[in-house]
């Protein structure tokens, strides 16, 4: 519904020192190109607060790729939300696939960092997508229906009337593997989101970025990018390389 394209750089766990800080100085170069395009980056936790540093007033966002529901506490090894408004982040991903497969994350712990995320000031990019055993069963709209379901409530709460979140769809199928969506599959998705959104509020569906996640590449971008209900691209693999980054952005 004509959103400003939301173009989100996952970096996983590359890029962590000095090529992380390189690669953030080259995004606020792509940034200058594309001013039609809101640009987030989600470097590593420890190159956080540099990579800040460099994009501070040069229009591009950090993300954190991952938070805990807690403000503070005895959890060894996370770190919160206020730690990560602190480092400079704006945004946090949550519930990307790898964190509910490898890391047990469950809808119900993808609420709850969701609510912290915006309970924080933290503006949440919440994770949806199917595994390929789920789309040949023809369970995908039944999974992904479920997963936003879970978070539902807690966006239309937590966001006000003012607050832009977004939902990333990015089928589990399609996530490195340089298998992506068509555009026809993805855009189903993208207006049953829509329309469950729609359904608890108009106004929420209007300002929600649905964006499309899993092997997005230069070569793929625009023709998913065209898509009605697709509001922008979570990227991994090609958000490591400026070239392929830059190419994504100018192509939303
Ligand atoms: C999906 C995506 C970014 P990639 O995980 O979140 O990664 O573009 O490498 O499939």
């Amino acid at each position: 519904p004509g959103l400003r394209p939301l173009i989100a750089g996952n970096w996983k766990m590359f890029h962590g020192g000095g090529t992380g800080l390189a690669l953030a100085i080259d995004c606020t170069q792509i940034a200058q190109r594309v001013p039609h395009v809101d640009l987030v980056i989600a470097p590593p936790y420890t190159v956080l607060a540099a990579c800040s540093h460099e994009c501070e007033g040069k229009r591009v966002a950090l993300a954190a790729q991952n938070i805990h529901s807690k403000d503070k506490g005895a959890f060894t090894g996370e770190v919160s939300g206020p730690m990560l408004v602190e480092s400079g982040c704006t945004w946090a991903i949550i519930g990307h696939s790898e964190r509910r497969q490898l890391f047990g994350e469950t809808d119900a712990s993808v609420a709850e960092k969701t609510a912290a995320a915006l309970q924080f000031g933290l503006l949440p990019i919440v994770c949806v997508g199917e595994t390929l055993a789920e789309r040949e069963a023809g369970e995908t709209l039944a999974v992904v229906g479920r997963q936003v379901r879970a978070f539902l409530d807690i966006i239309l709460a937590g966001a006000g009337t003012d607050k832009a979140v977004a939902i990333a769809y990015e089928p589990v199928w399609a996530i490195g593997t340089g298998k992506n969506a068509g555009p026809a599959e993805a855009e189903e998705v993208h207006a049953a989101i829509r329309k469950w959104l729609t359904e608890k509020s108009a106004e929420l569906a209007k300002r929600t970025r649905i964006l499309y996640g899993g092997s997005v590449k230069p070569d793929n971008a625009k023709a998913l990018l065209a898509e009605p209900n697709v509001d922008g691209a979570l990227i991994g693999g090609a958000s490591l390389d400026a070239t392929s980054f830059g190419a994504i952005a100018e192509a939303a």
